[in-house]
C-alpha cells in the first residue's frame, strides 16, 4: 500500500498554478504542494510510527494552559530532558518531607474540629462529593476536586473560621455487588479493603480532612438514619407501592432509572433493557416539585446546572380537556378521553386526537374491526424506549382506532389513533393533534391524510399550513362556533388560551392544569448491596406495615450467593430465616421487604450526618445543624447535576419540612470542576495521494488519514503547532477522556512517587481555570515541580555536595525594603482574591512572580520570607510546614493567621511628577510614589524632554517633594550657557 502511494505521488507532478487563477479545492491543494505544505510520505514515514484514535473538538480542549506550563518547564524530550528533570525532582527532599507531615496531622490531629467549638466564631463547611470507593483506586480527576477543597479550608482555618471539611464513602453499589457474584467475595469485603485503599491514597495528598468524621453509607450506624429517612417519607406518603413499568435488565437482574438506559441497553454492561411492570416503591418527588423550581433561583450554583434541574422538572402550564367517545355511527359511548394541552386556543384546529399505545382506555374504545392490527401495534411499541418514541426525526407511525371524539368546542366528531409519539407517562397520554400548529402532528397529518386546519395567524400575515406547522403565536381564525357559543376569532394567542379555560371551566368540559416531566422516583433495586427497606408484608392480608423506628437499623442479612433471580425476585429473598417475620402489632406472620433501597439514598443526606458522625439518638443533633447548615462550598463532577443534586434538595425539604433541618437548601454554593483529559496529541492530515495537509488547508471534499505526530517531532507557532521539519504543515490537537480502554489513564501514586504531592497538587490547580476542562501534561507537572524546587532553594539552600540539604541558608535578617513589601503584599492580595474566587491557576502565577522577583534580591528578611510560606501554605502544605518549621516555628502553621494584604504596598503607586528646571516646569516623569529623589532626578536626566536642560550641567541644588515636584535649581554659569 506505502509503495503504491509513493509511486503515485512520484509519478503526478502537479504544476503551480498561476496567481489569478481562483483556487479551486483542487488549485488549493496543488497550491499547497508548491507552498511545501503536503510532505512526500517517504521523507516523513518514521514520524508517524505510533497511530492513535482521533480525538474531536468537542471532547478537547485547547492546549494554551499546558503551552504555558511547558514554558515554565517544557524543553524537548528526549534524554537530555529526562536526566534534567530528574535531577528536578531529587531538588528537594518531598519524599522526606510529606510522609513527615502527614504523620503530624495524624498524630496531632490538627485537622479535628471538635464537637465543642467556639460557636461564635464564623464556620465554614466545604465538602467535597464522597467518592463510591471502586477497585480501580484513585483517578486524577478526584484530586482536582479534592485540592481545590483543601485549599479553601486550609484559607480558611487560616482566617480564623471554624472549618467543617470531612470526607466518607458511598459505598453500597452494584459494581462491589457484581463482583460478589463473579469471585465470591462478599461485597463487605471488597468495600472495606477499597476504603482503605482510597483512605491510603487521599492521606497521601495531605488532605485536611477531619478523619475521626469518616462515613460510610455500608455502616448500619450510617443507614439505620437513611431507613428512618424512609420511615417518615412513608408517614407522610411520599414513599408508595405502584405497579410500574421498569426497565428490567435480566442480565443485571435489576430495574434501572431511565438515565441508566442508552439506547435499549444498560449504561452497566449494554446489555438488553426490556419494559416490565411491577410492584414497586416510588418516592412522590413530584409533590416537592414546585419548591424544588422555586428555590433554585437563590441559589450560587452554575447556572448550566439549574438550567438541567428546571429542564429535569419541566413544568408546564395548559389545561386539561374532555373528548367524549363517538362510535363509527356517531353515538357517544360512555367513556370519555382527558388530553392535556399548552395550546387550549388551538382547539378549534385539532383535527384528530392521538392515544398513547399503553393509555388504559385504548382496549375499551377500539372497535372491533381495528382491534387486530391495533394489538399489534401496542406491541411493536412496548419494545421501543420513551426515547426512541419522542424521537423528533423518527418517522411517525400510527393505527386508527375505529372510534372518534367529539369536539365540544364545534360539536365535529374526529377520528381517535394510536401512536407512539405520544407518551403513557406524561400528562394524561393522550393528545388532541393540531396539525396545523404541531410539527409532530403535521408530520403525521400528511402522513395519514388528516385534514389540517390552521386557527392561528402569524401577525406578519399569511401562513401556508400544508407546508409546514405554524408552532408559533398569533392572532386567531377559524375558531368560532354556534354550537358552543365560543368565539376567540381575533384574539391573540395568549387571550384564546385564557378565554378556553373559563369556557372550559364554566361548562365542565375541562379545566387549566399545570403539568410536570419530572416523575416520582423509583426508589428499589434487586439487588443485595443496598440498604434494607424497613418494611414487612404480613402474610395472609399482604398488607406493608413499617417497622418500628426502635428497630433500626434494620440490618443487612449476610448471604453467600448474591446472583439475582430470573424471575426479578431479588437475592434478599434466598435469606429465608432473615425474610421470615411476624407483625410485631398483631403477632401473625409477615415477610420482610427484599428490595434495597437504590444506590443515591445514601448520598441524598450524608452532608447533615458529618456534622454530627457519632449521634446516635438523632440523625443530626439540632444546635450542631443549625450552626453547620447550609453546606457554603460542594464541589462535584457536573454529571450529578440532576439525579443526586435533586434527590438530595428534595430529601432536605422533607426533613426541613419535619423540623430536623434549619435550611430550606443544603447547599449553597455548589461548583463543578472540569474534567481531565489525557494528554494532548498532535494529529497530521494524509491526503489519500500519501502527502501530508496543513490543517488550515484541508479541503472538505477530500478524505483524509490522520496520524498522530510525536511531541518531539512537535513545535508551537504563534497560536498553532507546525511540524519542526517543515512549519507549514498547521498539526491539529486533540484528548480524549481517560480510560482504561485508552491507555491514557493517570495514576495519581506515580505521579506523588515521582513529583511529590505537593507537584501533584499545585500541578493539578495549575493546569487552568478549575471550571474548565483540561489536558494532562506531563511536562507541565515537572514545570510546577520545578518551580517548588525553585521556593526550596530560595529558602533553604542548594544540597551540598554530600546531597544533603541545609537548613536556614536564607538571609533572615533587616528590614524589608519598600520593593519587597509591595511585591509581597501585591502577592497576598493576588492569591488571597484568586482562592477566595476559586481562581487556584492564578493564584499559582502571583506566585511565581513573586518568587522571580525575590531571586533578584540580595537579602531575604524573615518577615517577608515567613509571608510568602503561609501563602504558599494551602497549595503545597507539606513544603510549607517544612519551611515553617524550618523558620524556626515548633508548631503547625494550619492555624496560623493567613497573612492580610496592606492596601498602602498594593495599589500601584506610580503619580505623574512634574520636573521644574529653575523654577520653570519643563515636563513630567512617571515614578513610583515613593521613589527616592536619586531615582527621581536619573529618570528625569533620562528623558528626552528633561534631558535637553540637564545634560553636562552644574547642579546647584535638588528640591524633591516626594508624589508632588522636582525642581533642580542649575548653577547660575550654566544658565548663562543656556541663554546664550
Ligand atoms: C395541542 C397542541 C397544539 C400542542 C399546538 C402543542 C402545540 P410540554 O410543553 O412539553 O408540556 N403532549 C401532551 N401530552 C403528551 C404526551 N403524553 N406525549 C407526547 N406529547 C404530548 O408539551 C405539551 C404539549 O405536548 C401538549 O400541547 C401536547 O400537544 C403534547 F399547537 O396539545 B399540545
Amino acid at each position: 500500500m506505502l509503495t503504491q502511494i509513493q509511486t503515485f505521488a512520484q509519478l503526478h507532478f502537479i504544476p503551480s498554478p498561476s496567481p489569478s487563477q481562483p483556487p479551486t479545492p483542487l488549485r488549493r491543494r496543488i497550491f499547497l504542494f508548491s507552498a511545501h505544505r503536503r510532505l512526500p510520505l517517504r521523507h516523513h514515514h518514521n514520524m508517524f510510527s505510533i497511530s492513535s484514535p482521533a480525538l474531536r473538538i468537542t471532547d478537547c480542549i485547547s492546549s494554551r494552559v499546558n503551552d504555558k506550563i511547558g514554558s515554565v518547564g517544557g524543553e524537548a524530550m528526549g534524554e537530555e530532558k529526562e536526566n534534567a528533570s530528574k535531577q528536578v525532582r531529587r531538588a528537594y527532599p518531598f519524599h522526606e518531607i510529606e510522609p513527615k507531615w502527614q504523620r503530624y496531622w495524624e498524630n496531632n490531629k490538627t485537622f479535628r474540629t471538635p464537637d465543642a467549638i467556639d460557636t461564635s466564631k464564623p464556620k465554614f463547611y466545604v465538602l467535597d462529593m464522597f467518592p463510591y470507593p471502586s477497585g480501580a483506586g484513585l483517578h486524577v480527576g478526584h484530586p482536582l476536586g479534592y485540592t481545590a477543597t483543601d485549599i479553601l479550608a486550609r484559607l480558611k482555618r487560616m482566617q480564623g473560621f471554624n472549618v467543617l471539611h470531612p470526607m466518607g464513602w458511598d459505598a453500597f453499589g452494584l459494581p462491589a455487588e457484581q463482583y460478589a457474584i463473579e469471585t465470591g467475595t462478599h461485597p463487605k469485603i471488597t468495600t472495606i479493603s477499597n476504603i482503605n485503599r482510597f483512605r491510603t491514597q487521599l492521606k497521601s495528598l495531605g488532605f485536611s480532612y477531619d478523619w475521626d468524621r469518616e462515613i460510610s453509607t455500608t455502616e448500619p450506624e450510617y443507614y439505620k438514619w437513611t431507613q428512618w429517612i424512609f420511615l417518615q417519607l412513608l408517614k407522610r406518603g411520599l414513599a408508595y407501592r405502584a405497579e410500574v413499568p421498569v426497565n428490567w435488565c435480566p442480565a443485571l437482574g435489576t430495574v434501572l432509572a431511565n438515565e441508566e438506559v442508552i439506547d435499549g441497553v444498560s449504561e452497566r454492561g449494554a446489555h438488553p433493557v426490556i419494559r416490565k411492570p411491577m410492584r414497586q416503591w416510588m418516592l412522590k418527588i413530584t409533590a416537592y416539585a414546585d419548591r424544588l423550581l422555586e428555590d433554585l433561583d437563590d441559589l450560587d450554583w452554575p447556572e448550566s446546572v439549574k438550567e438541567m434541574q428546571r429542564n429535569w422538572i419541566g413544568r408546564s402550564e395548559g389545561a386539561e380537556l374532555e373528548f367524549c367517545v363517538v362510535d363509527t355511527n356517531g353515538l357517544q359511548r360512555d367513556n370519555k378521553i382527558t388530553v392535556y394541552t399548552t395550546r387550549p386556543d388551538t382547539i378549534f384546529g385539532a383535527t384528530y386526537l392521538v392515544v398513547a399505545p399503553e393509555h388504559v382506555l385504548l382496549s375499551s374504545i377500539v372497535s372491533d374491526a381495528q382491534r387486530k392490527q391495533v394489538e399489534e401495534y401496542k406491541e411493536i411499541a412496548s419494545r421501543k424506549s420513551d426515547l426512541e418514541r419522542t424521537e423528533l426525526q423518527k418517522e411517525k407511525t400510527g393505527v386508527f382506532t375505529g372510534c372518534y371524539a367529539r369536539n365540544a368546542a364545534n360539536g365535529k366528531d374526529i377520528p381517535i389513533w394510536v401512536a407512539d409519539y405520544v407518551l403513557g407517562s406524561y400528562g394524561t397520554g393522550a393528545i388532541m393533534a393540531v396539525p396545523a400548529h404541531d410539527t409532530r402532528d403535521h408530520e403525521f397529518a400528511l402522513k395519514y391524510s388528516i385534514p389540517i386546519c390552521g386557527v392561528v395567524t402569524p401577525d406578519n400575515g399569511n401562513f401556508s399550513y400544508f407546508e409546514k406547522a405554524y408552532s408559533g403565536e398569533g392572532k386567531m381564525i377559524n375558531s368560532s362556533s354556534s354550537v358552543s357559543g365560543l368565539d376567540i376569532n381575533g384574539l391573540s394567542s395568549k387571550e384564546a388560551a385564557l378565554r378556553v379555560i373559563e369556557w372550559l371551566e364554566k361548562t365542565q368540559n375541562g379545566m387549566k392544569k399545570v403539568n410536570y416531566k419530572l416523575r416520582d422516583w423509583l426508589f428499589a433495586r434487586q439487588r443485595y448491596w443496598g440498604e434494607p427497606i424497613p418494611v414487612i408484608f404480613v402474610d395472609d392480608t399482604g398488607e406493608g406495615i413499617p417497622i418500628p423506628e426502635v428497630e433500626l437499623p434494620l440490618t443487612l442479612p449476610e448471604l453467600d450467593e448474591f446472583t439475582p433471580t430470573v424471575t426479578g425476585e431479588p437475592p434478599l429473598s434466598k435469606a429465608l430465616s432473615w425474610v421470615k417475620t411476624v407483625d410485631p402489632v398483631s403477632g401473625k406472620p409477615a415477610r420482610r421487604e427484599t428490595n434495597t433501597m437504590p444506590q443515591w439514598a445514601g448520598s441524598c443526606w450524608y452532608y447533615l450526618r458529618f456534622m454530627d458522625p457519632k449521634n446516635s439518638k438523632e440523625l443530626v443533633g439540632r444546635e450542631k445543624e443549625t450552626y453547620w447548615s447550609p453546606v457554603d462550598v460542594y464541589v462535584g463532577g457536573a454529571e450529578h447535576a440532576v439525579l443526586h443534586l435533586l434527590y438530595a434538595r428534595f430529601w432536605h425539604k422533607v426533613l426541613y419540612d419535619i423540623g430536623v433541618v434549619s435550611t430550606k437548601e443544603p447547599f449553597k454554593c455548589v461548583i463543578n470542576q472540569g474534567i481531565i483529559l489525557g494528554e494532548v496529541q498532535y494529529m497530521a492530515y494524509r491526503d489519500p495521494d500519501g502527502y501530508l495537509v496543513s490543517a488550515d488547508s484541508v479541503d472538505v471534499t477530500i478524505e483524509y488519514g490522520q496520524e498522530r505526530i510525536a511531541e518531539e517531532n512537535v513545535m508551537k507557532s504563534g497560536d498553532s503547532f507546525v511540524l519542526k521539519d517543515n512549519p507549514n504543515i498547521r498539526l491539529i490537537t486533540r484528548a480524549h477522556k481517560m480510560s482504561k480502554s485508552r491507555g491514557n489513564v493517570i495514576n495519581p501514586d506515580d505521579v506523588v512517587l515521582e513529583y511529590g504531592a505537593d507537584s501533584l497538587r499545585l500541578y493539578e490547580m495549575f493546569m487552568g481555570p478549575f471550571r474548565d476542562s483540561k489536558t494532562w501534561s506531563t511536562s507541565g507537572i515537572e514545570g510546577v515541580h520545578r518551580f517548588l524546587a525553585r521556593v526550596w532553594r530560595l529558602i533553604v539552600g542548594s544540597p551540598s555536595p554530600d546531597g544533603k540539604f541545609k537548613d536556614g541558608t536564607v538571609n533572615l535578617d533587616g528590614e524589608p525594603s519598600m520593593e519587597q513589601l509591595q511585591c509581597l503584599h501585591r502577592c497576598i492580595d493576588k492569591v488571597t482574591e484568586e482562592i477566595e474566587g476559586t481562581r487556584f491557576n492564578t493564584g499559582i502565577s502571583a506566585m511565581m512572580e513573586f518568587v522571580n522577583a525575590a531571586y533578584k534580591w540580595d537579602k531575604l528578611p524573615k518577615s517577608v520570607i515567613e509571608t510568602f510560606v503561609l501563602l504558599l501554605s494551602p497549595y503545597a502544605p507539606h513544603m510549607a510546614e517544612e519551611l515553617w518549621s524550618r523558620l524556626g516555628h515548633p508548631t503547625s502553621l494550619a492555624y496560623e493567621s493567613f497573612p492580610k494584604a496592606n492596601p498602602a504596598y498594593v495599589k500601584e503607586s506610580t503619580v505623574v511628577l512634574p520636573v521644574q528646571i529653575n523654577g520653570k516646569t519643563r515636563g513630567t516623569i512617571q515614578v513610583e510614589e515613593a521613589c527616592t529623589e536619586e531615582d527621581a532626578f536619573r529618570l528625569a536626566s533620562l528623558d528626552s524632554k528633561l534631558s535637553k536642560f540637564l545634560a553636562g550641567k552644574n547642579i546647584k541644588k535638588r528640591i524633591y517633594v516626594p508624589g508632588k515636584i522636582l525642581n533642580v535649581i542649575l548653577d547660575a554659569q550654566n544658565v548663562k550657557v543656556g541663554q546664550r
